[in-house]
Order: C-alpha cells, then sequence, then structure tokens
C-alpha cells in the first residue's frame, strides 16, 4: 500500500488563532501530500514499498543509495507530519498527567522546564527542522533534526515533534518563530503524546 496523507482530525480553523486556516491548509493538504507523492515514487518498485514509513526509516543505511535521500527527506516528512497532526488539538493545552508528567519532572524538573528546553532548542535550530521530545529507551530526552530527519532514524521513539520550518507559522508569524514556538502550546494534545510514551515505555 502506497502511504497516504491521514485526514485531520479536526476542521482546518480549529487551532486558531494560534495557528490559523490558512497554514493548515497549505501545510496539510499541499506540504504533507508532497511528502508522501515523493516518498512513494522513491520506493515504487523496491522491497520496501510496502513496509510501514517506521520500518523504512529505521533503516535508511540499507536503502538503496540511489532513493536513500529521497527516502529520508520524504519519508521522513511523511512520518514527522502525521505525528504533527495527531499531537495537536483545540482542546490542546493544559498540563500531561500520569506516567508522562512524572517522567518529565525527573528529567527536565517541570513542564515549563520541558517547554523551555524545546522552545530553545526550536529558535536555535538553523534553518529548517524540528524540536523533539523523544523517548530514547532508557528516558527521555530533547534535541532537534535538520530538514525533515525522523529522530526513528536514530532509534529513538518520537513523543512530540514542533515543526519548526518556515510553512509552519510564516504566514501568520513571519520571522517570528520564538513566537510561533511559545503559542504551539495552546495546542498541544498531552494525551496523544501520553499515549506514545506509554508505547514507547514497556
Ligand atoms: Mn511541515
Amino acid at each position: 500500500m502506497p502511504y497516504e496523507v491521514p485526514p485531520l482530525p479536526y476542521d482546518y480553523k480549529a487551532l486558531e488563532p494560534h495557528i490559523d486556516e490558512q497554514t493548515m491548509r497549505l501545510h496539510h493538504d499541499k506540504h504533507h501530500q508532497a511528502y508522501v507523492d515523493n516518498a512513494n515514487k522513491a520506493l515504487a518498485g523496491t522491497e520496501w514499498e510496502d513496509r510501514p514509513v517506521e520500518q523504512v526509516l529505521a533503516n535508511l543505511e540499507i536503502l538503496p543509495e540511489d532513493i536513500r535521500s529521497a527516502v529520508r527527506n520524504n519519508a521522513g516528512g511523511h512520518a514527522n507530519h502525521s505525528l504533527f497532526w495527531e499531537i495537536m488539538s483545540p482542546d490542546g493545552g493544559g498540563e500531561p498527567s500520569g506516567s508522562l508528567a512524572d517522567a518529565i519532572a525527573n528529567t527536565f524538573d517541570s513542564v515549563d522546564g520541558l517547554k523551555k528546553d524545546l522552545i530553545d532548542t526550536g529558535v536555535k535550530r538553523f534553518g529548517s527542522g524540528w524540536s523533539w521530545l523523544v523517548y530514547d529507551g532508557t528516558g527521555l530526552a530533547v534535541y532537534s533534526t535538520a530538514n525533515q530527519d525522523s529522530p526513528i532514524s536514530s532509534s529513538d521513539v518520537p513523543l512530540l515533534g514542533i515543526d519548526v520550518w518556515e510553512h509552519a507559522y510564516y504566514l501568520k508569524y513571519q520571522n517570528r518563530r520564538p513566537e510561533y514556538l511559545e503559542a504551539w502550546w495552546n495546542v498541544v494534545n498531552w494525551d496523544a503524546v501520553q499515549k506514545r510514551f506509554e508505547s514507547a515505555d514497556k
């Protein structure tokens, strides 16, 4: 089965005023679709074409060299954006709970400590990329990746990722990436992040 863009689980305008409708339409329907189309094109006719995207990204180094960078960028873009839609919600914001809240307190002292790390990491990412909270097999960590590189390719489980490509915020925030990163916490879907943490931490 070729990859498909998953339907957005809420309306395009549901994340306003923090993320505007036009950005969501372009981001989901055009940018994500392009990653899916290009990933499918690169993988077509190879033994990897029916594998889950996570499996492909975990094995980039053994992919045929002539498709490796196209797959890294575009399968990466597909996986990253599929996660991104899921970890945002019009009912988002607030505080995490349960085991995730405990792990955050242990690693970052507080939720504010985690937010600060993710914002700083996203602000400092030169050019395009993502700011991530991951589970690394033993605990939580924050780092950024360039372009559409996925933590899965470094054997980490992405729990929360904030897209810091300009296409994610430029229409509303222009060059004010820090303002976008602050506002983003109003739409974070902690329940979805918690579910990802529970499946990863086994
Ligand atoms: Mn994007």
